[in-house]
């Protein structure tokens, strides 16, 4: 537990969740009797950042105009049998065209902000070399879109789609510097009016999940010196690319990164196994988020990996540890840890067959994950300020003949990971905000469209938008600042 004086809000809240958790009664107050009384709410501080997130290629379409390149989800998608019905990302929510409609959505929302990606190839249809001026003035419109409606744009530079034109993509050594480029490039122009961006969108996905595992672009399946290489580079961009966004951007700018970094649950919250978690949470993500944040690999990685460990170039590590402004958290299945004698200190629990998870079979329901998420990196690095940059789950939306969409298994997940969300912030952890993960239905990877994640309902056929109740679940949210 916190020191009560790291309470970031008001007293009140902060006394009744410790009288709820602790099951004692407030005087002249009978706990129990007003459920909705304002003192017993879960109520996040003041100030804090509401939305929603999507990524280009996942809701873009638009593939070939405005002088995009082709990125490697492009010809991945194409290529027979690697995506769910041979779907592509070509059309998608076709928000190239409809984002002011998209911003509407937004807006009726009531969001504070919004999470969004820049599709590298509009910008660079190379990679590098020559600029397209009509690819940054889309992203100039949409921006400016945002703001017109009081939305603050919070932009990540890489969400997974690679220009296909690159010589080796992340196996080079050059893309990393190619993508530094991009980033001055882009912060440069639009610098004036971003004030928070993000680097990458987990390392895991466009690094193993490409090279090692190959069910992602550019699908791949390289042995483990060549892959632990490739991580290298997911996590030497990251580096070079808060470097070159630093450089280009007015002071006051919030630089970070969106990532999907292991989740350790306690088996139970005794001292050894909450430290057991800690100890699983710095080590099983040594390759990514820790070598982050120490500005090296731990030596659990470096020992395990072996004569297989990336072959780190000069400067690579004071790159790739430089100060980032807030650690974003894209939270979905959780694992478990529990004390152990082993060398590390810790055991992860292996997942039972029965445990309950949502419609995409990966995702496991464990709504304790977002608290322990923020509390083993806080804890672990004393970061300054976290968002959450994705939360939320697919389900089996249908609409109903009322032409309704029902979907109570989302509202369900989403309320039950942001009230222990509001567990870290009551505690006095400094989460700054949230984004549920998505605004819309939209083309899920290696899934296609066959996984719905939206607040909203897409008709691929019509691109017609419908809001889901999750859709009006979460305006109420906003708009009370609280779990409803
Ligand atoms: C996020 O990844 C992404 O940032 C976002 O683009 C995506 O749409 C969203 O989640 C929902 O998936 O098929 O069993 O091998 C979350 C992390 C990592 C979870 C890859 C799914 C594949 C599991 N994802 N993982 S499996």
């Amino acid at each position: 537990m916190k020191n009560i004086s790291r309470r970031s809000f008001g007293k009140s809240v902060a006394v009744s969740t410790a009288a709820a958790l602790s099951g004692i009664s407030l005087p002249g107050i009978a706990l129990g009797a007003q459920p909705d009384a304002d003192h017993l709410r879960y109520r996040f501080p003041k100030g804090f950042i509401w939305g929603c997130a999507t990524a280009a290629y996942q809701v873009e379409g638009g593939a070939k105009e405005g002088g995009r390149g082709p990125s490697v989800w492009d010809t991945f998608s194409h290529t027979p049998g690697k995506t769910h019905n041979g779907d592509t990302g070509d059309i998608a929510d076709d928000s190239y065209h409809l984002y002011k409609e998209d911003v509407q959505l937004l807006k009726n929302l009531g969001v504070q902000g919004h999470r969004m990606s820049i599709s590298w190839s509009r910008i660079f249809p190379e990679g590098k070399g020559t600029p397209n001026p009509a690819g940054l003035d889309y992203y100039s419109r949409v921006i400016d879109e945002l703001l017109a409606n009081k939305i603050t744009p919070y932009v990540t530079l890489f969400h997974w789609d690679l220009p296909d034109a690159l010589p080796g993509g992340w196996q080079n050594r050059d893309t990393p510097k190619a993508f530094a480029d991009y980033c001055a490039y882009v912060t440069k122009h639009l610098g004036d009016r971003v004030k928070h961006w993000m680097t990458i969108n987990e390392f895991i996905c466009y690094t193993d999940l490409g090279y090692r595992v190959g069910q992602f672009a550019p699908g791949l399946r390289l042995g483990p010196a060549e892959a632990n290489q490739v991580r290298h580079h997911g996590v030497l961009a990251h580096g070079l690319g808060l470097k070159a966004v630093r450089a280009n951007t007015p002071t006051g700018t919030q630089v970070g990164l969106a990532e999907d970094a292991k989740v350790y649950v306690p088996v139970m919250e005794t001292k050894e196994h909450i430290e057991a978690a800690r100890k699983a949470a710095r080590a099983e993500n040594g390759m990514f988020l820790t070598a982050v944040m120490e500005g090296k690999y731990p030596d659990s990685y470096l020992e395990k990996e072996g004569a297989n460990a990336p072959k780190i170039g000069p400067g690579d590590m004071e790159a790739i540890g430089g100060k980032v402004d807030f650690v974003g958290l894209n939270i979905y299945d959780p694992n478990f840890a529990q004390a152990s004698d082993s060398k590390w200190g810790y055991s992860v629990v292996p997942m039972p067959t029965s445990y309950p998870h949502m419609a995409s079979p990966w995702l496991n329901m464990g709504p304790e994950g977002i608290y322990w998420g923020v509390r083993n990196v806080v804890d672990l690095w004393k970061v300054p300020a976290i968002y959450i940059t994705e939360n939320g789950t697919s389900s089996d939306d249908v609409i109903n003949s009322a032409g309704r969409i029902e979907d109570i298994d989302r509202v369900m997940f989403l309320r039950n990971y942001l009230t222990q969300l509001h567990r870290a912030t009551a505690e006095g952890y400094p989460v700054k905000g949230y984004f549920l993960w998505s605004l819309l239905d939209n083309f899920e990877w290696a899934d296609g469209f066959s996984k719905r994640f939206g607040l909203h309902y897409v008709d691929y056929k019509t691109q017609k938008r419908t809001p889901k109740l999750s859709a009006e679940w979460y305006k109420q949210v906003i708009a009370q600042n609280a779990v409803v």
